[in-house]
């Protein structure tokens, strides 16, 4: 029999992918999972499927009949259920893990702290652009074992720190590493480990692409294969040399480039800031390896319109500019956003930040705040954290989106930016990133 802990989008998408195959059964600490109608019917549909809601008790009888378990990646493992399983030497792999079993197709694989669904999402629109049938997924948002069924040539996945820790067959065809910075410290005992989970993909991977400008990356550079130092490098295993995609200045104006070669003048770019840059260099090097040539990569990087909720747009005002990074869930990412906005002559940021700081420190937050911004109006759980983080700074304090955005218009002058960056996750006041998102977006549009 199968455990699936966790009744969510990949907690489903394993019972379904073992249904037929394995008894399973599927428990969740809550008494109404996400999933929980698609469930009851699964079992009302096939008998050796049972469903356990309301907690993750279960009598050692059971236990003892489990030949292994599959953990949702927003569960915590330091969960007692956890000790029980061991006591009765029941594996727990990941979802991920059970794709890795049946996969027999290329996987390219993307983690990091921050930039990792961008990334995910160039890289899937460059092979598609060059004819492949490509699967996207993971925590991008599809489960794996559901891309299964797509038939695919190409599987690109985004996986999340969770994801990788309980994951030990995949083998991608190309790994890519493309930050790491505090997150998630509400699970994890040190940033070590946090760090450690995110390296384990490179160990996993045939080849390797690492952003050398990253402290995680340069220092695994320098212990595995001590080479020529730049942005991102390419270390491979089947390739003697090591390929270098970087920024480079020509002619007064800073291109992607390719081995020093410059490939795309950044003008060009519909994104903007520093950071994304940095992801599609990471799709750049990808488009390289896969022998795609440079008028196709530049016609894919240059269209490339970014996500939803990603330092998107909103809206252009009486010269106010309104933007919406709700995807900014932890301090690495806010810091990103705030350097890619940034002016040189002043400070005319008014940032919206705060909610669920999953045990952040907010200090590294605290002096980019300072740097950037003119105003800061905070919300959510971890809104007395940052201003305690700010020490003297000013800061606003307001319960709602209607009212931080309706203190946002008050402050703003021509030439302001008002930013929705919260450097924390959603879950305190939102379902998740994109119902802040959405709710930021109707709160200005009821106001302008
Ligand atoms: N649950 C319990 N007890 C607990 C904790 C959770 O029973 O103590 C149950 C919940 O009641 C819920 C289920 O577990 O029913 C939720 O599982 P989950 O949180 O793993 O969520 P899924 O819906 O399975 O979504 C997961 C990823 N979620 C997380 O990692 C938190 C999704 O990433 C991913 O897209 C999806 O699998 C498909 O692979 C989201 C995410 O927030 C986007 N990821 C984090 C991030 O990007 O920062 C890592
Ligand atoms: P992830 O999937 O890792 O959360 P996203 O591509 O969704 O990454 O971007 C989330 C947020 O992280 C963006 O809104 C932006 O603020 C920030 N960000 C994006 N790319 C980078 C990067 N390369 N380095 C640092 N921050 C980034």
């Amino acid at each position: 029999m199968v455990l699936v802990i966790g009744c969510g989008k990949s907690g489903l998408a394993v019972a379904e992918h073992f249904v037929g195959k394995q008894p399973v059964l599927a428990i969740d600490s809550r008494d109404q999972p996400p999933t929980v109608n698609a469930l009851k019917k699964l079992s009302s549909e096939y008998t050796d499927v049972s469903v356990q809601l309301g907690s993750f008790n279960l009598a050692d009888d059971i236990v003892q009949k489990l030949d292994f378990a599959v953990v949702s990646p927003g569960v915590d493992t330091r969960h007692q259920l956890f000790t029980q399983l061991a006591k009765y030497r029941v594996e727990v792999i990941s979802e991920i893990e059970c794709f890795a079993r049946e996969v027999k197709d290329p996987v390219i694989a993307i983690t990091g702290s921050n930039g990792k669904s961008t990334v995910t999402d160039v890289v899937y629109q460059l092979l598609k652009s060059s004819g492949k049938r490509v699967a996207i997924g993971g925590n991008f948002g599809i489960p794996a074992v559901q891309l299964l069924q797509e038939n695919a040539e190409y599987y690109v996945l985004e996986l999340s720190s969770f994801q990788l820790e309980a994951t030990s067959s995949l083998r991608p065809e190309i790994g890519i590493l493309l930050n790491v910075s505090p997150d998630h410290m509400d699970r994890y005992e040190t940033y070590e480990d946090y760090r450690n989970a995110k390296l384990k993909l490179l160990e996993l991977a045939q080849e390797i692409i690492i952003n050398i400008d990253d402290d995680a990356g340069y220092e695994y550079k320098q212990k595995k294969a001590a080479v020529g130092v730049s942005r991102y490098s390419i270390q491979s295993s089947r390739k003697e040399s090591t390929h270098i995609a970087s920024i480079e200045r020509l002619n007064n104006a800073s291109h992607l480039s390719w081995n020093g070669r410059a490939i795309i003048n950044v003008s060009e770019l519909t994104l903007v800031g520093d950071h994304n840059y940095f992801n599609l260099l990471a799709g750049l090097s990808v488009g390289k390896l896969f022998d795609i040539n440079d008028q196709q990569i530049k016609k894919v990087l240059t269209n490339y319109q970014g996500l939803a909720h990603r330092c998107q747009l909103v809206i252009k005002h009486q010269d106010i500019v309104w933007v919406n990074d709700s995807k900014a869930t932890n301090v690495g990412a806010t810091i990103a956003a705030l350097q890619g906005i940034s002016f040189e002559d002043n400070q005319r940021i008014i940032l919206i930040a705060g909610g669920d700081g999953k045990g952040a420190d907010f200090g590294p937050l605290a002096k980019a705040i300072k740097q950037y911004c003119k105003n800061l109006i905070l919300m959510g759980k971890d809104a007395v954290k940052i201003a305690e983080a700010l020490g003297e700074y000013h800061t606003a304090h307001v319960d709602t989106m209607e009212q931080a955005v309706a203190l946002a218009k008050d402050l703003a002058q021509p030439g302001d930016w008002v930013v929705l960056s919260p450097a924390c996750a959603s879950m305190d006041m939102f379902e998740n990133f994109e119902a802040r998102g959405n709710s930021f977006v109707e709160c200005i549009e009821a106001l302008l």
